[in-house]
């Protein structure tokens, strides 16, 4: 059986990528289970900051690996807090903290119209092999922000973020559901499009 290395510390990106793989029939390993510590996230986008991941740990493991970096981007505030999104809740992985600055943010300079409320998910995934070939893939999907925030499955955003054409937020929906029509499944399925030829 092939083996790949999931470069997260997220447990909740560890849950939803481990679904999206479990169709190949690979041998899944976590980060955490080689002991591998967090790179410096230096880039300056999705894809830098993916590539950073998967690459460090495919080095370290010898074992192709898959990262995803991944965030919530606010239009009306320049696309913030994109690839801050983790970096906005703190040490402390405070995520209704962040999402109190950015419903501040926003008051601090709009009227929360459903326009001005749009945002957007992004997730980039690269895949790095130890004999140096790295494939990236991204996904988008669109919706807006609800204050204050409901429902309690997922993680990070999801309890702030309804998408396009539904009532609910990500918090509120099944992880099954999400899993639908996430910017995580969408960047999936490009990959294995590539990848699988599925
Ligand atoms: P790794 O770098 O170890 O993968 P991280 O949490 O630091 O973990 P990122 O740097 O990619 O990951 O930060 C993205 C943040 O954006 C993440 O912490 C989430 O809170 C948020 N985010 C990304 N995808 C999300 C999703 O599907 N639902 C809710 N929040 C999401």
């Amino acid at each position: 059986m092939r083996s790949i290395v999931l470069a997260t510390h997220n447990p909740g990106k560890v849950s939803e990528i481990t679904d999206l793989l479990k169709k190949f029939n690979l041998k899944i390993y976590s980060a955490k289970y080689f002991k591998i510590t967090e790179p410096i996230e230096s880039g300056k986008t999705f894809a830098e900051n993916a590539i950073i991941k998967s690459l460090y740990v495919s080095k370290k493991t010898n074992l192709p690996s898959l990262a995803d970096d991944s965030g919530l981007c606010v239009p009306i505030l320049n696309n913030q807090p994109g690839i801050f999104s983790a970096r906005w809740a703190g040490k402390e992985k405070n995520f209704q903290k962040a999402s109190n600055l950015i419903e501040q943010k926003m008051r601090n300079i709009c009227s929360m119209t459903k326009k001005n409320r749009e945002a957007f998910f992004c997730c980039a995934l690269s895949l790095s092999i130890p004999n140096g070939d790295i494939y990236t893939f991204e996904g988008k999907v669109h919706g807006h922000l609800q204050f204050p925030p409901k429902g309690n499955n997922g993680f990070g955003y999801d309890s702030i973020f309804v998408p396009l054409k539904f009532k609910k937020t990500f918090g509120e929906m099944t992880h099954k559901y999400k899993e639908r029509i996430s910017h995580r499944k969408k960047a999936f399925i490009k990959l294995e499009k590539y990848l699988f030829k599925v």
